[in-house]
């Protein structure tokens, strides 16, 4: 059987015989690359999203060193709260930072909703100019953060081990919470359907900060919105992948959020998620720190999965990944034996 890499993707995607199971890596494009930080030294994190030509030479560095099956577009999941009017900025040497916080319902109602997709003009387009640099036989990934994660950075204002303002305001004003949620839904289900329409096969929802909810908190608060954007995509035949941090409390909820399969955090066990969710996709889940040890060490870790993935599903519905993304100071050597491992797999 000779596959294409994108034939891989979708064959993985829809449930048909692979050869292998596909290859990308969640933040395959980023710190840990030469050429990146070249680009970056240039350019600021918002012009090298802004400007298609940049964010396609950085999407396509991993693909030209390493047998990747997909690219993804890079962009970043605070787009929408910028184009919202919050004001998100990318300081040298910290984290995100967004000049308005979600505080109180008057802050809600000054979210620029109107022509926010025009805004985000710029991330179709960046997915437009990777698809005519990747050509047709490469798989494209888009991507959007989900609801709950946006919401938790756009009270924050900022990173955080447990987002406790975040959490503190879902508490507090659970009206508040759901009315954000909600309209935090309606914008990335418009830029993810945008993002399919311009050439990606598949979009990946990253819910980073999902595990801090309880089921019952995921159930009242996260999933609702999670599944306003899944029904748009259903009901236009685009299919996705959802992410969630620390999440394997939450698989028995996941499995019904409306996605074709889930990402596996690296604490989560393959065979234990195949055997509660035969007929997802499942994509993971190999620890990123893992990655800082030796070539060795990846190599063997990533032979035991495949072994995982071969004995539970004979390789199909299944996507090599980590299980979280690349950290800045991953050797790229850790990044060829993970490629290499899975290549060589039959
Ligand atoms: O050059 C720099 O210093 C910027 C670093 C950087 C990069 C390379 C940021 C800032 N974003 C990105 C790109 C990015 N972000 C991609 C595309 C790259 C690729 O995969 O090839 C993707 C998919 C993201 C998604 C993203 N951004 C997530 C979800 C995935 C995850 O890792 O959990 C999150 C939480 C963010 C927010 C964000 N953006 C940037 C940073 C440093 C952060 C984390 C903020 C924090 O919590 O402290």
């Amino acid at each position: 059987m000779s596959l294409t890499p994108r034939q891989r993707i979708l064959a993985a995607l829809d449930g048909s015989a692979v050869d292998r199971p596909p290859l990308w890596l969640m933040r395959q494009a980023g710190r840990y690359l030469p050429g990146y930080r070249a680009v970056r030294a240039k350019h600021s994190f918002w012009e090298v999203c802004k400007t298609p030509e940049l964010s396609t030479e950085v999407a396509l560095e991993p693909l030209a060193l390493f047998p990747l099956d997909a690219a993804i577009v890079f962009s970043d999941i605070l787009t929408i709260p910028d184009a919202l009017g919050l004001d998100v900025t990318f300081g040298a040497g910290e984290g995100p930072r967004i000049g308005k916080r979600l505080r109180s319902a008057s802050n809600l109602a000054e979210w620029r909703t109107d022509g926010v997709l025009q805004r985000l003009e710029f991330v179709r387009a960046a997915v437009h100019h990777l698809r005519s640099a990747i050509g047709p036989d490469r798989g494209l990934f888009g991507f959007a953060g989900a609801p709950w994660t946006l919401y938790c950075y756009i009270v924050e204002g900022q990173g955080s081990d447990d987002f406790r303002a975040a959490r503190t305001l879902m508490h507090a004003d659970p009206a508040l919470a759901s009315a954000a949620l909600a309209k935090l839904a309606d914008v990335t289900a418009d830029l993810l359907e945008s993002q399919c329409a311009a050439g990606a096969d598949v979009v990946q929802l990253f819910d980073t900060w999902g595990g801090l909810l309880t089921t019952e908190e995921y159930a009242r608060f996260a999933m609702p919105a999670l599944r306003r954007i899944t029904a748009r995509l259903r009901a236009k035949g685009r299919r996705s992948l959802l992410f969630v941090r620390g999440g394997h409390h939450l698989l028995p909820l996941l499995k019904d959020s409306g996605v074709d399969g889930l990402s596996l955090d690296w604490r989560t066990s393959w065979r234990d998620a195949r055997a509660l969710m035969p007929s997802l996709v499942l994509q993971g889940n190999i620890d990123p720190i893992l990655l800082l040890s030796s070539p060795q060490i990846v190599a063997d870790s990533t032979r035991a999965l495949l072994k995982d993935i071969r004995e539970t599903s004979g390789y199909a519905r299944s996507i090599v990944n980590l299980g979280h993304g690349i950290v800045p100071e991953t050797p790229v050597e850790s990044v060829r034996a993970l490629c290499d491992t899975v290549v060589g797999a039959r």
